[in-house]
């Protein structure tokens, strides 16, 4: 029987890379600007939920070719384009390209860039991201502003979960057998100042998605 250290070096699944702070604090504010300039253009949304209607907590929005929309009539689904404003979403800033190229090895770029924000309450329930076609990609995560806490299950939602926070600069990659795995933000743990004032108090999450199937390359 393993005796519960609460300092224990967090043992993940095969498939799950956290890189603690990989982003230092200078990196954070260049792409917070980013962030800044995206919203701005592409105002943050509330997605509802397929059927019922019922609105997330997290608002969220967009960069890239496509990005992740979700509404009562049309489910979940990715789209060329903003909901509200019928714009298209704004370019993938090259900083999240480089960071995928740089960690992913991926042979193709990520598509969508999805800009999740918590205000203070906020959570994200246990869930699966199966909406994109290319699932032998990666996902890649990076978290801004205030830390969350954040919940990783198993293939199954009755499976058992392990819980550990998610700080500003964290990036988590999820692949290979990991990628299909229920997860969820139980809770952001609020503070003032960690995110500029155009955003509010609260966190940033941005995933990256490779979304269609990379074209076979000829050799
Ligand atoms: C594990 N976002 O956008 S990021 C989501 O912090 C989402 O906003 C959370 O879940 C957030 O869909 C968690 C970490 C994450 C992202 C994708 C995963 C964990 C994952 C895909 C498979 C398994
Ligand atoms: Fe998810």
């Amino acid at each position: 029987m393993e005796l519960p250290f609460a300092d224990a070096p967090l043992k993940l699944p095969e498939g799950v890379r956290l890189l603690r702070r990989h982003l230092d604090e200078s990196q954070q504010r260049a792409l917070l600007d980013d962030i800044v300039a995206i919203v701005r253009r592409a105002p943050l949304f509330t997605p509802r939920m397929p059927k019922t209607g019922r609105p997330f907590s997290v608002r969220m929005t967009n960069a890239g070719p496509l990005g992740w929309v979700s509404d009562r009539e049309g489910g979940y689904r990715y789209e060329p384009t903003h909901p509200e404003t019928g714009e298209p979403w704004p370019p993938m800033p090259p900083l999240l390209l480089d960071l995928w190229e740089e960690l992913t090895g991926y042979p193709a770029p990520p598509e969508a860039a999805l800009v999740n924000f918590y205000a203070p309450g906020a959570k994200m329930g246990l869930h699966v991201d199966n909406d994109e076609a290319a699932l032998a990609a990666p996902v890649l995560s990076i978290s801004l502003g205030c830390s969350a806490r954040f919940r990783l299950g198993g293939l199954q939602r009755r499976a058992p979960t392990i819980s550990f926070d998610l700080h500003a600069g964290d990036v988590l990659i999820l692949e290979g057998p990991s990628r299909l795995r229920y997860h969820g933000i139980d809770r952001i743990h609020p503070g003032p100042g960690a995110l500029p004032a155009e955003i509010g108090e609260g966190r940033i999450n941005i995933t990256l998605r490779r979304v269609t199937l990379p074209q076979a390359r000829r050799s």
